[in-house]
Formats: C-alpha cells, structure tokens, sequence
C-alpha cells in the first residue's frame, strides 16, 4: 500500500536525522500520519460513499447542495445536526465508532468510513 511506504520513509528520514542530530520535533512525524479527508455532499449523494480512514484522522463533510443535509451515523452517536448549503462539518476518527451513516433528511442518502489502523511504520 503507497501509504505504508510513504509513513515508513517518512520514519527512516526522521530517524537518520535523529542520529545526524538535526533538531527535530518527532510531533511533525506524528502529525504526518494523521490525514485530513474531504466528503462532499451533491445531487443527494456523499462522494465518496466510501472512505477509508485511520483513527486520527480528520473526516470533514461539505455540502454543495441547495437544502440541507444531516451526517448522522447509524446508532445516531454522532450528528452533524442540520447542514445549509456550503456549511462544512468535521468529525476525528476513533476505535470503534460506527462506520455506517445517513442523512435524517432523506435516509437514502447513505455513506460509510471505513476505519482500518494505520500502520507508524
Ligand atoms: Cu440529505
């Protein structure tokens, strides 16, 4: 998977660096590892429907429709509340929440995280 190797030559970098002693924050290294993702909600659609996420990272919904929308996982432990047209909405992935939500509006509309760890490298 790209993203493994790109995390573990990010490590070795930060690792020679340590040993060249080059002053370095290992938060940087850290926080590299924690990635931001954008849903868009259009024609009644979440786009993509499927993410794949780690815990950490950063899910943030917009939505490009004219009427409002809701991002309301299955077991309703998290809710975005009543989203307007371009309002954005962000949620941090964790352990064990529930992967699958909808939109209270229209329960068509559904989409789902898909919360795999990610490996430091
Ligand atoms: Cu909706």
């Amino acid at each position: 998977m790209p993203g493994s190797r790109t995390s573990f030559g990010t490590a070795a970098a930060l690792a020679v660096a340590v040993l060249l002693g080059v002053t370095s924050s290992p938060m940087v290294a850290g926080e590299s590892l924690r990635q931001s993702h954008t849903v868009q909600i259009r024609n009644l659609r979440f786009s993509p429907s499927e993410l794949v996420v780690a815990p950490g990272d950063t899910v943030e919904w917009v939505n490009k429709d004219l009427i409002p929308h809701t991002i309301t996982s299955d077991d309703r432990t998290w809710d975005s509340e009543r989203l307007n047209q371009n309002d954005r909405w962000e949620v941090v992935v964790h352990e064990g929440m529930r992967e699958t939500y909808f939109c209270r509006y229209h329960p068509s509309m559904t989409g789902r995280l898909v919360i795999r760890l990610r490996s430091p490298g």
